[in-house]
């Protein structure tokens, strides 16, 4: 019986099992009911007593090995099988189509807004959204009782000292002044807060654009120059623009910049109302108090200042009716902008 276990086990040793087929084949034959190794058991049963330790002990060592052999093949089979349906990926076939996205129609109009202005040498600056009220109001020029400071306009953080999120991104200007000596050329795009009732015009969360150009002999000419240039180029080479008085707390004096609409033409519809014209930004001369406020001296400096809403210009421009729109990422909204 023993040569027949050494018989067996060098069978073992020289097969091989390249198939599924070829793997069942095995089990049968030799881990099988009527299979080599039960049958070794049989004989097994048969022998006299004194011998069965040394021999069981083979037997139960050959069924090991051929069980081994047996799991290892068909680990074996099934990781080539894995890799065989890997090799029969066609990388040449076309992709499934996946939506790209689209850029969002603010972040368009800003980046427009911005690119016109550097294109007349305006650097860009940023700031932080949280602000002291020293950036939002006290350096420029806002009055302590000022309504803008009241609770009901602005997101305090904190009182006394107040901190709060900025109301405009004026905030940033006044930290280029006190950082940088003139000329100063810079546009601070960003987004602000209000404590404002949501409505289809108004938003608690908007974006703006604020320019500033502090120089040696900088007058209105020069702003209105500026604006103009910014006017045809964001809404055509008709554009005309007219500026009519008003009032900031950072400019003296300051006006109010509308633009013919770009809709009619400037004959009338229902966008400018039938008035021909849209206003879309306020600006001035930068307050000398401001400038004072920031260490730059009024009697050799002067300067402009501008500031519009990216919401509002974007609306214009796309025809958009309602600002939420811009807030709420309705895909079927913003994939208009591909
Ligand atoms: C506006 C209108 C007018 C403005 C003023 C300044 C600063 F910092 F120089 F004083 N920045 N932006 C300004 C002036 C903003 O927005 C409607």
């Amino acid at each position: 019986m023993k040569e027949k276990i050494e018989q067996i086990k060098t069978q073992l040793l020289n097969i091989s099992i390249s198939n599924n087929e070829q793997l069942e084949q095995f089990r049968i034959e030799y881990l099988g009911k009527k299979g080599v190794i039960a049958e070794l058991f049989n004989d097994f049963k048969q022998l006299p007593p004194d011998q069965k330790k040394a021999t069981g002990q083979l037997v139960n060592a050959l069924k090991n090995s051929a069980q081994e052999l047996y799991q290892q093949s068909k680990e074996q089979l099934e990781t080539d099988k894995a890799d065989k349906v890997a090799d029969d990926i066609d990388y040449t076939r076309p992709a499934s189509l996946t939506s790209p996205g689209a850029r969002h129609p603010l972040a368009i109009t800003m980046e427009e807004i911005v690119s016109i202005f550097r294109q007349l040498g305006y650097t860009l600056s940023e700031g932080p959204e949280i602000e002291d009220d020293w950036h939002i109001f006290s350096a420029l020029n806002f009055p302590p009782e000022h309504p803008a400071r009241e609770m009901q306009d602005t997101f305090f953080i904190e009182k006394k000292p107040d901190i709060a999120l900025r109301t405009h991104t004026s905030s940033v200007q006044v930290r280029v002044m006190e950082n940088e000596k003139p000329p100063i050329r810079t546009v601070s795009p960003g987004r602000v807060f209000r404590n404002e009732a949501i409505s289809a015009r108004a938003h608690c969360i908007f974006h703006q654009v604020e320019g500033l150009y502090i120089s040696e002999n900088v007058s209105f000419a020069h702003l209105k120059h500026d604006l103009y240039f910014f006017a045809r180029q964001m809404f055509g080479e008709k554009t005309r623009i007219r500026l009519r008085p008003s009032y900031f707390p950072f400019t003296e004096p300051s006006a109010e910049m509308d633009v013919s609409c770009n809709i009619c033409g400037g004959t009338g519809c229902n966008i400018c109302k039938y008035t021909g014209w849209l206003e879309i930004m306020g600006c001035g001369m930068v307050d000398p108090n401001v400038l004072k406020n920031c260490d730059i001296n009024p009697e050799i400096y002067s300067g402009f200042a501008f500031g519009m809403g990216v919401e509002r210009i974007a609306m214009l421009k796309y025809q958009i009716k309602d600002i939420r729109l811009f807030f709420e990422n309705d895909i079927r909204f913003l994939n208009q902008f591909v």
